[in-house]
This record gives C-alpha cells, sequence and structure tokens, in this order.
C-alpha cells in the first residue's frame, strides 16, 4: 500500500511537474529515467514499471554474478564413505596456512521414530566440530576435533554442528548450533559459543548458550508433529540455526536462521527467515533485534561486511531466495542483485574481503554437495562477475 502510494505520488508529482515546467521543488521521475527504464508513456506505468522505479538509482552491475559448479576438494576432505562433513565455517588464512572448521559424524541416518538413543535421526546428528588446513585451498588435512559434544545431561550432549568462525583481537571464536537429547522432532535448537587464543585450540566452550529460541510458541497435542501447534509464536520459535559472528560497528552482530513452529511452505519454499542479537563483547549477553526478522527468505547465513554495512546471500527459501541484499546499518537489507542460484552452506572465504568490490568474497570458497542422503562432502566454489554481455564476435561491450 505505502509503495502504490509512494508511486502515484511519485507520478503525480511528475505530471504537475510537466504540466507546470516550473522550478522543481520535489521528486520527481526523471527523463535520463523514463530513457533508461524505457518507458512508452509515463501517463501508463505498469506494475513492473512501477516497480523498476523503485529500484536504487545508482544500481549498477557490480552485484551481479554466476556460479560456476562445485569442484571437490583433495586430501582428507576428499569425499569419503561412511562420513559426513558438511557445513564448512569461513575459511581463515592464518599466516600462510587456510583453516575451516566443520560438522562431521559417521554412520548413516536412521531418521524419526527409530530408537532415539542410538539412532541418527539426520546427517547432522551426533555431530562434534572437526578442522583441517590447507596451504593452497584445494587439499587439506584434517586436523582432528576442535569442539567436542558436551557431558550428558548438558545443552549440547546430543550434538555440535554448522558452526561458524570469527577471529577478533587475537581470539578465535566458534559459535554453532546445539542439541540435547532426546533428538525429537520437537527438540528446541541451541546457540553455542566456544574459544581460543589459536585456531589450534585448546577451545572453551560456553558453560550456557548464548542464543535461544523465542519462548512464545505453544505446541498442539503431545505429538511429536512440529506443524501442529496453538500458536506459532516468532520467527524463531522452534529452531536457532547457522549463527554467524561479524565484529560489526564496535559490537558484535550474530546472524542466524530462525525456524517457527508450525512451519508452512509459502511461495514454494519453507517459511525460513532471519534475524540478528547483538551484543557489546563476543562472548555475549546477546540481545536480539526488535527489528526481527530481517529477512522474509534465505536459508544459511553468508554475511559479509561491504561499504560500511553488511551484505547478505539468501538462497534456498522463500520469495526473496536468490539474492544478494545489503544493508546500511546491518539490520534493514534491500535486494540489490538477484542471481541465478548459490550454492548452499557456503564458508566463505574472509581473506578475500574487499571495500572496493562487493562481491569478491565470492571469487571463491567451501560450501557441500549431498553424495547420498547419509553422506556428505565439502565441495570448493568458484564465481564470475556479471558485468557484459557480447556475442562472439561483437564489437565493444554491453556494460
Ligand atoms: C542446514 C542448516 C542447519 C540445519 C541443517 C544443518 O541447512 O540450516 O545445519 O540444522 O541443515
Amino acid at each position: 500500500m505505502k509503495h502504490l502510494f509512494r508511486v502515484a505520488s511519485l507520478s503525480l508529482v511528475f505530471l504537475s511537474f510537466s504540466m507546470m515546467s516550473c522550478k522543481e521543488t520535489e521528486p520527481s521521475i526523471s527523463q535520463s529515467q523514463i530513457d533508461k527504464l524505457g518507458i512508452s508513456d509515463v501517463t501508463h506505468l505498469s506494475a513492473a514499471s512501477k516497480r523498476a522505479l523503485d529500484w536504487p538509482k545508482d544500481l549498477g552491475n557490480e552485484w551481479f554474478l554466476d556460479f560456476q559448479g562445485l569442484k571437490p576438494l583433495k586430501g582428507d576432505l576428499a569425499y569419503e564413505e561412511g562420513v559426513v562433513r558438511r557445513d564448512p565455517s569461513a575459511v581463515l588464512k592464518v599466516k600462510d596456512t587456510y583453516y575451516v572448521w566443520y560438522s562431521r559424524s559417521t554412520g548413516p541416518t536412521q531418521g524419526f521414530g527409530g530408537d532415539i538413543e542410538n539412532e541418527k535421526v539426520f546427517p547432522w546428528d551426533r555431530c562434534d566440530i572437526w578442522y583441517a588446513t590447507s596451504q593452497d585451498g584445494w587439499t587439506w588435512k584434517e586436523q582432528g576435533v576442535a569442539v567436542k559434544r558436551g557431558e550428558k545431561g548438558s545443552y549440547d550432549d546430543r550434538s555440535v554442528f554448522t558452526t561458524e568462525i570469527m577471529e577478533y583481537d587475537g581470539v578465535y571464536y566458534l559459535c554453532y548450533q546445539t542439541v540435547k537429547s532426546p533428538y525429537v522432532v520437537r527438540v528446541k535448537n541451541q546457540v553455542g559459543l566456544a574459544w581460543s587464543d589459536s585456531p589450534n585450540g585448546p577451545w572453551t566452550k560456553s558453560a550456557e548458550p548464548i542464543l535461544s529460541p523465542a519462548d512464545n510458541g505453544i505446541w498442539k497435542g503431545e505429538e511429536q508433529n512440529r506443524f501442529s501447534v496453538e500458536k506459532k509464536g516468532d520467527f524463531d520459535s522452534h529452531k536457532v540455526h547457522d549463527p554467524c559472528i561479524l565484529p560489526y560497528k564496535g559490537k558484535f552482530y550474530l546472524y542466524y536462521k530462525g525456524e517457527q513452529m508450525g512451519e508452512e511452505i509459502t511461495w514454494g519454499g519453507r517459511q525460513i527467515r532471519h534475524g540478528v542479537a547483538i551484543a557489546d563483547n563476543p562472548k555475549g549477553p546477546y540481545v536480539k533485534s526488535p527489528f526481527n526478522p530481517i529477512s522474509n527468505s534465505g536459508h544459511e547465513i553468508c554475511v559479509w561486511p561491504y561499504n560500511g554495512g553488511i551484505a547478505s546471500l539468501i538462497t534456498t527459501d522463500g520469495p526473496e531466495k536468490n539474492t544478494i541484499q545489503w544493508s546500511a546499518d546491518g539490520v534493514n537489507f534491500n535486494i540489490m542483485a538477484s542471481i541465478k542460484g548459490a550454492p548452499h552452506a557456503i564458508g566463505l572465504n574472509r581473506e578475500l574481503t574487499s571495500e572496493q568490490d562487493p562481491v569478491q568474497i565470492m571469487d571463491w570458497g567451501l560450501s557441500h554437495i549431498y553424495n547420498s542422503g547419509d553422506y556428505q562432502s565439502i565441495m570448493r566454489f568458484e564465481s564470475r562477475k556479471i558485468r557484459e554481455h557480447k556475442a562472439i564476435g561483437e564489437k565493444g561491450n554491453l556494460k
């Protein structure tokens, strides 16, 4: 409605401007906008033209890219039957060595409904967080476990997984998802944190989770059915997932994916949204932003700093999937580019962060693939920028 009002008022302003052809006191649709958008008659704006008039005025091609096919890694991170390696963290370069952390488990997945004491309900169930190093980003040496599941009875006794790394002030922080046994359909997921003076550990774990689901949903009945609710609650009333902490404006922004009790299928995808929680110190306490949710689409978190703000790749679910968005304040995101589809569970190569190029960080990084329903392996992605279009033999660049 607000949008319609704005476009309607813009049209009126334009009309009165052209009729009066006197001094311009209010914003109008300029002749160059009309020309650029190829609008035939400004008194007959189609819905598409109205949306186009709302696009950021200074938007160029700098945000647009194309992902190439995933390529397998070599060494210990090559696919291995019987082993799950998935959800890679960002890649950090420490001195001359690349580091990555990831979820690791062994054995097949049985799913829900079997022996909940002994079986694995998902590939990311019964995981610990492991790490590997590489000199060239292709051949990796698995170094061993970084963060283990907790003692029986603790909040992370069932699985620790889907981790992200942040280095700040010489200290390394791993944030990750946690599940407490028993792993039933309605189990809540939380976020834990571990820190170390070295990327090689040893790691100290937080005694309590640093983030939990909103506590305002109400399940309906006793059956383990996550779609059946009396009240849904906030967008993150069931699970907080895919945590990623960025130092930003003197604070620490913990971006995460929320899953809601009574989740629906909307626009052909899962009802998944992102939130942010902000702290003064890396260890918290993290306070959820009152602006949550900060996306209406997406899946795994993929965020990076750019031009004083934060950029976010939105994949997989929701009407705005396959877009790159940017916010000047880390909270209010707008679409900058649509893309053809992005790798899942991206681990960004933080070495490539650039203030000149918004998507240079996508030149290469890590992702994962499903080799089978049981086993996943970490892969490498690469991308190419889309800055021109030229047919073979054609002179000049279309920019
Ligand atoms: C991923 C992530 C989280 C989920 C599972 C493993 O896509 O969103 O990590 O828990 O799937």
